[in-house]
Parts: C-alpha cells; sequence; structure tokens
C-alpha cells in the first residue's frame, strides 16, 4: 500500500539568502549581546543537542573496516549525555542510497544507542554522499526538537561519487541551521572536498587509518567532542603569547622539548636546504632556520620524531598556527596532537603526502585545559626524499583570525542557482530522490 505523505522539508531550493545562521552568526550576537530570534536558538553548547550521525557504508570502505566505523561511532557517541532532554543521537547509513539506521532520539540511554549501531549492516555500493545529506537533513526536518542545536557528522573514507551534488546538499543543511563536521579517514579522503562541506576547516577531523579510529591510545572521539563542544569556551582564553622561530643560537629550538621515549629521532635545527635533493624546503620560512625530519639513511618507514611545545598552564580557547614544508616523493606525514593531564591524546590534525615546494600556513584552534601539552609529530615514509619541515610556530589566546571572520564556504564550482538554471536533469533527480526517501521511510 502506498501512503503519500507530505514532508515539510526544503530538498533542493537554492537558500534565498546567502546570510546563513551558523555560528559565526552566534558568535557575534554573545559579542555584541543583540541576539535575533535565530541566534539565539543556537546554543554552541552541548548540554542539549540533535546529533545525527551519516555513515558511509560504501564499497570503498569495506566490510573488514566497517565494524571499526561503528566502533568508532559508539566512542562518539560514548562522549554526549544521551537521555530524552539532554542529546537525542540518531544515524543515517548511506552507499548507493541512504537510509536512516537508527531514528533520531529512539533510544533513550547510550547502552540501547551503542545496542542499535552495533548491529547495523554493511552495505557496499556507490559513495552517494549526497544521499545521505539529504536523508539527514529530511529527518531533522521530520523528528529534529525546535530549538535545540542540530549537529551531524559524517564519517567517510572521502571519494564522493557526486562532489558537487554533496557539497550543494551541505550547504543546504548548514543553511537550515545545521552545523556539520567532517571525519575523515583513510589515504583517500578528500580534505579539499570536505573543506567545502563544512563551514569552517576546524570542523574536519582527518584520521590516518581506520585502525587509528578505534586505537586504544588516539583519542578521535574526544577531538571531535572537542570541535563540536568545545565551541563552548569560544569566550574563554588566556593572555598567552608564546612563538619559536628558531633563529636563537643560544635558544634553537626555543623551551621546546625534543621526545626522547617514545619515537624514533629527533628534528634536526637547519639553515639553507636540507640534506637531499628534490625534498625539503630551499630556506626557512622566517629568519634563517626552522627545523625538519631528515628522512635520510638510518630512517626507516614509520619512524616518528616528537617535539612538544611547553606546557603553558592556561585555559580556554587558543589558536595554534605554523608553517610547513611537505615537499618529496616520500612525504608521510605531519600531525598535531594535545596531550591531556591525565595522558590521554587527542589528535587534533594531520596532513598526509606531498603538499607541494613552496611553504604553507595553517592555524588551528586549540581547546586547552591546565597541564595540556602540544604535540608536533612527523612520520618518515616509504623512502629518503621525506623531509618535513616546520618554522614560525606561535600560539596565542583566543580564535583563530581565520574562525572570527569565517562565513559559510559557498560551492565554488557551480552556485545551487546556476545547478538549476543549466540542470533540469537535476531538478528531477532531487525531485527523484525525495519520492524516492518518501516511500523508503514512510511506507
Ligand atoms: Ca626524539
Ligand atoms: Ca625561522
Amino acid at each position: 500500500m502506498v501512503t503519500f505523505l507530505y514532508i515539510s522539508v526544503d530538498l533542493g531550493l537554492p537558500p534565498t539568502s546567502t546570510h546563513t545562521p551558523t555560528r559565526t552568526t552566534t558568535k557575534t550576537s554573545t559579542t555584541t549581546a543583540t541576539p535575533s530570534t535565530t541566534t539565539t536558538l543556537m546554543s554552541d553548547g552541548c548540554e542539549t543537542a540533535d546529533v545525527m550521525l551519516v555513515m558511509d557504508s560504501s564499497g570503498g570502505v569495506m566490510k573488514e573496516n566497517w565494524y571499526k566505523v561503528l566502533h568508532f561511532a559508539n566512542r562518539i557517541v560514548s562522549q554526549f549525555d544521551v537521555s530524552p532532554q539532554a542529546v537525542h543521537i540518531g544515524v543515517i547509513t548511506y552507499a548507493s542510497h541512504a537510509e536512516i539506521s537508527l531514528s533520531l532520539g529512539k533510544h533513550d540511554t547510550k547502552n540501547d544507542v551503542s545496542d542499535a549501531i552495533d548491529v547495523i549492516p554493511f552495505m557496499g555500493g556507490a559513495t552517494n554522499t549526497h544521499s545521505g545529506f539529504l536523508m539527514m537533513r529530511a529527518h531533522f526536518s521530520s523528528i529534529g526538537r525546535p530549538n535545540v542545536r542540530k549537529i551531524a557528522i559524517l564519517i567517510t573514507d572521502g571519494q564522493t561519487a557526486m562532489p558537487n551534488l554533496a557539497i550543494q546538499q551541505a550547504s543546504y543543511a548548514r543553511s537550515e541551521g545545521i552545523q556539520l563536521y567532517v571525519a575523515g579517514v583513510d589515504k583517500h579522503f578528500d580534505y579539499s572536498e570536505a573543506a567545502r562541506m563544512v563551514s569552517d576547516k576546524n570542523r574536519i577531523i582527518q584520521i590516518e587509518t581506520f585502525k587509528d579510529m578505534v586505537s586504544p591510545i588516539l583519542n578521535y572521539e574526544f577531538a571531535v567532542k572537542e570541535k563540536i563542544c568545545g565551541e563552548d569556551d569560544i569566550n574563554t582564553s588566556s593572555s598567552l603569547s608564546w612563538s619559536c622561530d628558531f633563529e636563537d643560537d643560544a635558544q634553537p629550538i626555543c623551551d621546546m622539548i625534543q621526545d626522547t621515549n617514545t619515537d624514533q629521532f629527533d628534528w634536526t635545527r637547519q639553515s639553507g636546504r636540507t640534506r637531499s635533493g628534490f625534498t625539503g624546503p630551499n630556506k626557512a620560512y622566517t629568519g634563517k632556520h626552522y627545523i625538519y625530519i631528515e628522512a635520510s639513511d638510518p630512517r626507516k618507514s614509520g619512524d616518528e620524531a616528537i617535539i612538544s611545545l611547553p606546557v603553558f598552564n592556561v585555559e580556554g580557547r587558543h589558536c595554534l598556527s605554523f608553517a610547513y614544508n611537505m615537499y618529496g616523493f616520500h612525504i608521510q606525514t605531519l600531525e598535531i596532537r594535545k596531550k591531556t593531564h591525565s595522558g590521554s591524546l587527542v589528535p587534533l590534525w594531520l596532513l598526509t603526502g606531498e603538499q607541494g615546494k613552496a611553504w604553507e600556513t595553517t592555524e588551528i584552534s586549540v581547546s586547552l585545559q591546565k597541564q595540556d601539552q602540544i604535540m608536533i609529530i612527523a612520520k618518515r615514509g616509504d623512502g629518503y626524499s621525506g623531509d618535513i619541515a616546520i618554522d614560525n610556530i606561535h600560539i596565542n589566546g583566543g580564535q583563530c583570525l581565520g574562525e572570527k571572520g569565517s562565513a559559510d564556504i559557498t560551492p565554488t564550482n557551480k552556485s545551487p542557482s546556476n545547478l538549476y538554471r543549466d540542470g533540469s536533469g537535476f531538478m528531477t533527480y532531487t525531485a527523484l530522490s525525495v519520492l524516492l526517501l518518501v516511500l523508503i521511510n514512510f511506507v
């Protein structure tokens, strides 16, 4: 029997306004104290929230990794106060098509949610991330609680089948007040695509391998929680202002600390180019000196060098920025982690593979508790052409500059209106998807 149901979702129409109720607006409202109706509803806190996990179950993930994805999903759930009054959890699973694996708020306790997640079957098929997003938006719209923060976390290994559609759906989701985060795993994860889905690159969590996702040492679920819930410490920070440009001969690595226990080698201070050709920078980013990992003999694949910033004993939101050079055939990984007072490792940032000949810069939002320490880890790849360098490290109290001014990134290839103008087929496609969703879920 086919029942006709009307879902009041704007499933295809382009947002009418270019201004969307995102965290940027919220921040403005907290500082200027002129909240509009929309912004007051969008609390950055995590006590009450509707959280949807959107999980990629495509063939690329592979069945043997699926249980790791489920385990990771449960580790994320463990970070929230699941109850009827506080946090509701829902799960969308997708591959060629999307399914509601767990209705938002269906279960009242973490244990029940966890049991439901444990038995979600692997799908296999194409990576139609846009279908997952479409279903997520429809689900939020139909049973999301009004006036409650809406959070969607995409867990994917990347390579979306139709990137433009996925980016467009992400943009619609954001315009509907859904705060989107992406946890990307494995080497095929497309960072630049994810960056176009989220409003701020700090909402991307990169995970090197499926194994790391469930590592007993690395706590990616803390990183996810920090990115989502740390937003409520946005107005707390310190007057910390620390930097190191490696120029002082008396204190060549400032007060940074080389690891001597858990890694295989040390960072080297250098001026000019590095020892091997076709890898490493030609000169420092600032001044004459920088530090780098020398990938030549005797280094082996997987060797790590860890250097830490001092313990600053400060609390709240801080911004870490630095320049990095990752040039060479065998470039492996540069990573930033936070070691907490309890010894837990929280991954904050990760970059894998060659990034070009030039120095690049980045800034990372970091939420600090007293005793927390920031670690910089470089891993050597499969050959000598893998020198990784850093320079001009800064950490300051407060938000990152990019965050302060960040607006949602609109899709750059095609604006939604353009897609409509030149793609009548897309309209049909969207309409069909909606009909399909209605039939699959409500009949
Ligand atoms: Ca060392
Ligand atoms: Ca320098």
